[in-house]
């Protein structure tokens, strides 16, 4: 009390004093709060890191994390993704190391009433000591800690310590800690993950211990902002500002809600909550004294109401514009001094997930209505895009991995539940660029603990989330899990002869720990318990379903490496199809820069220890096989760029004959009830290391042939071919447009060996909105035939489909068919590709490059390997004689040098 007095007796001198502090600190101040940062940016002293022997102490970077910090020391001399560094380097994350600093606090700092020290992340078993003195423990890397060190802290220098225990071991005793009662499983993930047992036990990055497209770095470290805060007692810190609008008639309600914290002895906080939104409304302000809702938290809401013609809506990407409107947040004590302040960027939309009586069928529809718009999802399933979460948030890189989802017309994007709660300049680009995400909890491919202290942190990190993430209009679904719903009734980890317990922790952690949370927080938005699930009905049936996979309810996970993946017979009909997938292979380029030449075929150990997925590659091989025909090579050096190709080849011809399956699904429904699917989200975007995976995006962001594919399978218009089981050609229009639109279909029938088609014939017709539409269905051997293709037509002829506007211009990507298997092609023979020339497009850096050919090619691709940047296609198919392809180069590079580096290879080249 009687430093409040003198607090505020002295405070303009005191504000004065600290303004200064502050310049000198870098830091920043607020009029009765100070802040001092503790990362490596505040020069006041450096970060050192240690090892539990001493042997190894070097400077470290805060936030960061102990593999930069040691790489940056020279002590891995190597780049971590380097060959087999990911085992030679794991005594790294086996050390307890502890991350120290000291620091200077000036006596008016000290005066303050309350002093806080906050870590924004801390990975993750750590104690926290401050001048020696034990202020705190961690254990969850996704939650903010903070702690109060007003008897701690003092005049002149300080030391901080944290004290990181391996993730390793701390994993592997609270494994057998649980285990004295029964195990929590799975005891550990499969050899060929080359990993480290036990993630579940702790709440950090669950594939940092490894996956099956990734390696185990258990990294330890400050990975966040650290933050020392001190403010007079009636004040608190502004620690988030959540917003959510409802339509309400024709009036968006718009909730603010701000949340602060105080130190646990204070009883109550004053303030002038005031929010502003950019609009010409008038600022919304509300003074009031309040209660903790619990020790040392404090939470108010403010409404505004705008009316509805004042806000333009939000869409989601090629629906319409992405519109963000300015909110700022101010909350002043009674003498007007802000001591907390935060803008956030909010968009107006509703969100509604509809699970619906499907019309004359069974089961429930399961999809996204935005703004009252049914929304086909297309999209696929966001990874780590580094397994170091310092490195996990480059904004070059989000940005070019989310740029990269836009330009293949995505609008959503799963956030996995085995990574991170991705960062915030994550989520803004996802609201800028019109992607919808739906966010897993971070629970994976396992069970988990349900003791008291771990409900608590998940409880922490929860909240914190749905706080942080909640005014971001592209977040539509929380979701509690991945496939642990699954993963119990199929019995994947052992825990059948235990189900009913199992199942009892199931609930207490999603549905009676999570759940009410995210409902507390945030009541515009669905929580699904898992993905996949059956969604109400899962729930009907006591949160694990019979059949997590029914077609008739949910979303649904499919992956099958046995089937003809080029059949969309093979397909299973869903509501939602939230993972599908299909391993390839990295370029050459990304994987020479890991390795050396000799690991560069399929038979080193190097590719088989970049292969997590068991069998993988014995897979890939057999899939391949099944549709192209891979030659006996001399050696295998010689078969590994082909092989590579081939695998990129297979991943694109599959999801993209899986992805138009699951988009022609939307206007279907079969007599048992199943189809009006409406989501195509495959498995996976993105990389966390140069290796055998299910992405389109290499590690780094280069294109693979199936996101050139994705460009086209999931454009708004789309002509889609397709056989069916009694060998009908059927072919499709799809359209995302709001808009109907008069086309003219274009329907060419070639020879392999011939650039003229042998048929051609043109038809008009409506591209209904939002919809299918079948326009053509008949014996595809008999439309062969009558084509002029009689014998062995599905050996030597193809079909070939453009779809025109009114206009005349393409609204459809050019489609194709091929009636017989690759393998087996007439006439089939090699191209000859020259480019013609390359000149510079219209834009820097833009080139417009003319191919010519003497025959039709098949897969042609382009690789520019040396130069980063992406093709405006890839892996096409070529029937005219001179084809012009842009290129838009990451880099600055001329005409020549890109000229000189493009080499392009094509499907017969390798027969
Ligand atoms: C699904 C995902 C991931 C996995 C992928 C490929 O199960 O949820 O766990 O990486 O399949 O196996």
């Amino acid at each position: 009390m009687q430093h409040k007095v003198e607090a505020v007796v002295t405070r303009s001198a005191m504000i004065r004093t600290i303004t200064l502090i502050a310049a000198l600190l870098c830091t920043s101040i607020y009029s009765e709060t100070a802040i001092h940062s503790l990362d490596s940016s505040s020069t006041d002293s450096a970060w050192t890191v240690r090892n539990a022997n001493g042997s190894i102490e070097v400077p470290a970077v805060v936030p960061g994390g102990i593999y930069t910090d040691l790489r940056a020391a020279g002590v891995l001399t190597q780049d971590i993704y380097y060959r087999f560094n990911d085992i030679n380097y794991r005594w790294v994350s086996r050390e307890n190391w502890t991350y120290s600093r000291n620091f200077i606090v000036e006596e008016e700092f000290i005066q303050m009433d309350q002093i806080f020290l906050v870590f924004h992340g801390v990975d993750t078993v750590a104690s926290v000591y401050l001048n020696d003195k034990h202020i705190g423990n961690t254990d969850n890397m996704f939650v903010r800690y903070s702690f109060p060190v007003k008897s701690v802290v003092q005049r002149g220098e300080n030391r901080l310590e944290v004290r990181f225990e391996s993730s390793i071991t701390a994993a592997e005793q609270q494994y057998q800690k649980q285990a004295l009662t029964y195990p929590v499983l799975p005891t550990c993930v499969p050899d060929e993950y080359r990993g480290e047992c036990h993630v579940n036990h702790l709440r950090k990055m669950q594939a940092s211990f490894s996956w099956d497209w990734g390696p185990a770095f258990p990294s330890a470290g400050l990975w966040k902002k650290v933050v020392l805060y001190a403010f007079v007692s009636d004040v608190a810190i502004l620690q988030e500002v959540t917003a959510s609008a409802k339509l309400i008639d024709n009036t968006w309600l718009l909730q603010i809600g701000i949340f602060l914290e105080a130190g646990k002895d204070i009883l109550q906080i004053s303030g002038k909550f005031e929010a502003i939104l950019e609009l010409d409304v008038i600022p919304v302000t509300e003074e009031a004294v309040l209660l903790p809702n619990e020790p040392g938290q404090f939470n108010t809401t403010l409404y505004m109401q705008i009316p509805k013609d004042k806000v333009e809506l939000w869409w989601p990407n090629e629906l319409g514009s992405q519109k963000l409107y300015n909110l700022s947040v101010r909350v002043k004590d009674n003498n007007d001094y802000i001591y907390g302040q935060m803008s956030l960027k909010i968009g107006f939309r509703t969100i509604e997930l509809v699970q619906e009586p499907v019309e004359s069928g069974e089961g429930l529809t399961f999809y996204i209505k935005i703004n009252n718009v049914p929304i086909f999802s297309k999209g696929s399933n966001w990874i780590p895009s580094h397994v170091l979460p310092e490195k996990s948030a480059d904004p070059d890189i989000i940005y070019t991995l989310l740029s990269s989802a836009k330009a293949a017309h995505m609008n959503m994007l799963r956030v996995w539940g085995g990574g991170m709660y991705e960062s915030d300049l994550f989520y803004q680009l996802a609201d800028e660029l019109g992607i919808l995400i739906w966010q897993d909890f971070m629970f994976a491919c396992s069970l988990y603990p349900t003791n008291s202290e771990f409900l608590q942190s998940v409880k922490k990190e929860v909240t914190q989330q749905v706080r942080r993430l909640h005014h971001h209009p592209s977040v539509v679904i929380w979701a509690g899990n991945n496939e642990n719903e699954a993963a119990l009734r199929d019995n994947w980890y052992g825990s059948s002869s235990r189900f009913d317990l199992y199942k009892a922790d199931y609930i207490k952690l999603y549905v009676d720990t999570i759940r009410p949370v995210v409902l507390a927080e945030d009541s515009t938005r669905p929580y699904i318990v898992s993905s996949p699930t059956n969604g109400i009905e899962s729930e009907r049936e006591g949160y694990i379903a019979e059949n997590p996979y029914s077609s008739l309810y949910g979303d649904v996970h499919y992956y099958n490496y046995i089937a003809d993946a080029w059949n969309p017979n093979n397909y299973p009909n869903t509501r939602f199809a939230s993972e599908y997938g299909f391993q390839s292979f990295p370029s050459l380029k990304s994987l020479s820069e890991v390795s050396i030449p000799s690991d560069l075929i399929m038979q080193s150990a190097f590719i088989d220890h970049r292969q997590h997925h068991p069998g993988g590659n014995s897979e890939l091989r057999l899939e391949i096989l099944q549709h192209l025909q891979l030659r006996n090579y001399e050696t295998p050096e010689e078969e590994f760029p082909t092989f590579i190709y081939f695998a990129q080849i297979n991943q694109a011809m599959s999801i993209k004959t899986a992805t138009e399956f699951y988009r022609r699904g939307r206007s279907l429904l079969t007599s048992d009830g199943q189809g009006v699917t409406m989501g195509a989200l495959y498995w996976q975007l993105n990389d966390i290391w140069q290796g055998a995976s299910w992405s389109s995006l290499e590690f780094g962001g280069k294109w693979k042939m199936l996101h050139y594919f994705a460009r086209n399978f999931f454009a708004p218009a789309l002509v889609s071919p397709s056989v069916t089981t009694d060998g009908d050609l059927q072919i499709h229009l799809i359209s995302d447009y709001l808009e109907d639109k008069e086309t003219m279909l274009r329907v060419s029938v070639y020879r392999w060996n011939s650039l003229d088609p042998v048929h051609q014939r043109s038809s008009a017709h409506t591209l209904h909105n939002a919809s299918v539409t079948k326009v053509f269905s008949g014996n595809l051997q008999t439309y062969l035939n009558n084509a002029g293709c009689e014998q062995n037509a599905v050996k030597s002829c193809f079909l070939h489909f453009s779809l025109f506007s009114e206009n005349g211009d393409n609204i459809s990507p050019d489609n194709f068919l091929f009636p017989g298997s690759l393998k087996e092609l007439t006439d089939f023979e090699a191209a000859t590709i020259t480019i013609k020339s390359v000149t510079p497009g219209r834009e820097a850096n833009t080139f417009e490059i003319t191919i010519e050919t003497n025959r039709v090619a098949l897969f042609v691709w382009l690789e520019a390997s040396d130069i980063p940047g992406e093709f405006s296609d890839n892996g096409f198919l070529l029937i005219t004689q001179t084809w012009k392809v842009e290129f838009n180069a990451k880099e600055e590079v001329t005409s020549e040098q890109l000229k000189g580096n493009i080499t392009i290879i094509s499907l017969a080249d390798t027969y």
